[in-house]
């Protein structure tokens, strides 16, 4: 018998690689989507299969994580051996934006499925993995951050997962649930949605190359992040189920960069010279013409910043002997011909 998943947050970056990679390993992949006015399946094309294709290995439903009947009536249908909870509003900013949508998605989300497992009575059927978030460190700098370094999220989205984190421990403690918090930092790829910093980045200075924009406008250059690809990142996911005992995870590359040296890299890559001027707000790149292709924003700081993160992932990389298969120097290689070649 084949195992059956179940992606929530299948349409995202990490749920279609997690789809892809799950369909190599023969399992039956449930989906949900959202409805939304425009066509949101971009990343799945490629694996798509249409309803009436018999024997479909990738099926995808309509469904919400801020609607339980949706979830449990899911989750009854399809009795998954695993549920991957990738659903999430994810952009830390837009978080102090819509704080309360947020919570209901991010935090409460997580306890949607946890129940509906309980209520369907899977408890010893399902194992559940939750996408939880290196923003948990938020304001503790002290780096590098595994899982003992206490939390203190410093976002809607931040504090919204630690819910999530915690609801996670509390179900397989009390209902003994085979329930794994990932503690993922951050994970870019092709397929990384356009207002994140490494992707927004890469399509600003390839259209700046290519003369089809004059300014890239950033917030803050100095905050670190420890990025790696997502492609490595969901593999963790799968191998956290397989394991005796659910357990939470650190995973990260265990490397450091700015955001400010992202651009540099990323520059030089696209051969273009750049040199900085000014500070704070007003620090600025130009190019061998003087003309500025770089500047700052104020729409683009946050009401508190996460300015140290950096990943100490030696329990994965002991337990599940996992290990990253991709640099940042790959990363961003593999974003820009992406990008360059205008497909996933
Ligand atoms: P993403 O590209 O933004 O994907 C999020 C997914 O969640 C999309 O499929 C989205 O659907 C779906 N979604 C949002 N709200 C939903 C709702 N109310 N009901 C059902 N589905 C909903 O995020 P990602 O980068 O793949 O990240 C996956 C998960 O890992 C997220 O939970 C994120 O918070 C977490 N995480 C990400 C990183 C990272 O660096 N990428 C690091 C740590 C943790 P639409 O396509 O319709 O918008
Ligand atoms: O910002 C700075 C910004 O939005 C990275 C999500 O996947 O990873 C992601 O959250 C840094 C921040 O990602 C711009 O202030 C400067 O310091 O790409 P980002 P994030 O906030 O780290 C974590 C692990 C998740 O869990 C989240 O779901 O870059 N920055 N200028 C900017 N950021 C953006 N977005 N846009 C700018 O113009």
């Amino acid at each position: 018998m084949k195992k059956k998943a179940l992606i929530f947050g299948i349409t995202g970056q990490d749920g279609s690689y997690l789809a892809e990679f799950l369909l190599k390993k023969n399992y039956i992949v449930h989906g949900v989507k959202r409805r939304s006015s425009s066509i949101n399946t971009g990343r799945l094309d490629h694996i798509y299969q249409e309803p009436h294709v018999k024997k479909r290995t990738l099926i995808l439903h309509y469904g919400d994580i801020t609607d339980s009947l949706s979830v449990t009536r899911l989750i009854k249908e399809i009795k998954p051996n695993e549920i991957y909870n990738l659903a999430a509003q994810s952009h830390v900013q837009v978080s102090f934006e819509s704080p309360e949508y947020t919570a209901n998605a991010d935090a409460l989300g997580a306890l949607r499925i946890l129940e509906a497992i309980r209520f369907n009575k899977l408890e010893k059927k399902t194992k559940f993995y939750q996408a939880g978030t290196s923003e948990l460190f938020g304001l503790n700098e002290k780096t590098p951050q595994n899982e003992k370094t206490l939390f203190h999220p410093a976002s809607p989205y931040g504090v919204a997962k630690l819910y999530a984190h915690w609801i996670t421990i509390n179900y397989r403690q009390a209902y003994n649930i085979f329930a794994c918090n990932g503690i993922l930092f951050n994970h870019e790829s092709p397929r990384r949605g356009e207002t994140f910093v490494t992707q927004k980045i890469i399509q600003a200075l390839c259209k700046i190359k290519l003369k089809k924009q004059k300014t890239l406008y950033l917030g803050n250059l100095y905050s670190k992040r420890d990025w790696g690809h997502a492609k490595d990142f969901v593999r963790a996911m799968w191998l956290m189920l397989q394991q005796k005992k659910p357990q939470d995870f650190v995973i990260s590359t265990e490397n450091q960069t700015s955001v400010k040296n992202f651009v540099n890299i990323v520059a030089k890559k696209l051969k273009l010279k750049i040199k900085w001027r000014g500070k704070g707000i007003n620090e600025k790149a130009i190019d061998e013409t003087g003309k500025t292709i770089i500047a700052c924003h104020t729409s683009y700081y946050r009401p508190l910043e996460v300015n140290n993160l950096l990943g100490d992932s030696r329990k994965a990389r002991k337990q599940l002997k996992w290990k990253p298969k991709f640099n940042l120097d790959e990363l961003i290689s593999d974003m820009i011909s992406s990008e360059l070649s205008g497909y996933y």
